[in-house]
């Protein structure tokens, strides 16, 4: 049996694709298998090495289905045997999300006065996840007026 799987592994062709941590099933199901709540499911998919093993990673959001957008987000750890583990996994409000470096990505939330409208947050504010080794280390950017584009697309 584990003859057969090796065989299997050694014979799949090795095409270029994304791989399949980086796919909305793959990231809920692991995240299911964690004991996380998954709301309306995957939202935002950022595939790259964060944790500086040169091994690919996912950064994700889960949408809320309503107005908050996306309300968690994390991230899944690939190891060397193509197998993901959850090493983070938070809520936030209106999340949007994009890779920085090989060790670090950023985090984006909308900041609201009492005034403002759900539609138009005064400004937005960046928060930096670096990987220590062991975890993530949180640092608070400088807050931006508009959202770069790269968070939500
Ligand atoms: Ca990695």
């Amino acid at each position: 049996m584990l003859a057969a799987l090796a065989a299997a592994l050694i014979l799949a062709p090795s095409a270029p694709a994304a791989p399949a941590l980086c796919t909305a099933d793959v990231i809920e199901t692991t995240l299911t298998g964690a004991g996380h709540e998954l709301d309306e499911g995957v939202n935002l998919v950022r595939c790259g090495d964060v944790t500086g093993d040169g091994a690919t990673d996912v950064v994700f959001t889960v949408a809320s289905g309503g107005t908050a957008g996306d309300t968690h987000f994390g991230v899944i750890q690939g190891g060397a045997d193509g197998a993901g583990e959850v090493v983070l996994y938070k809520e936030g409000y209106g999340v949007g999300i994009a890779r920085h470096s090989r060790r670090s990505f950023d985090v984006l939330q909308p900041y609201y006065r009492a005034t403002d409208a759900n539609c138009c947050p005064s400004s937005f504010r960046p928060t930096r996840y670096t990987w220590t080794g062991t975890r993530f280390k949180t640092k608070k950017l400088k807050s931006v007026k508009k959202a770069p584009a790269r968070f939500y697309r």
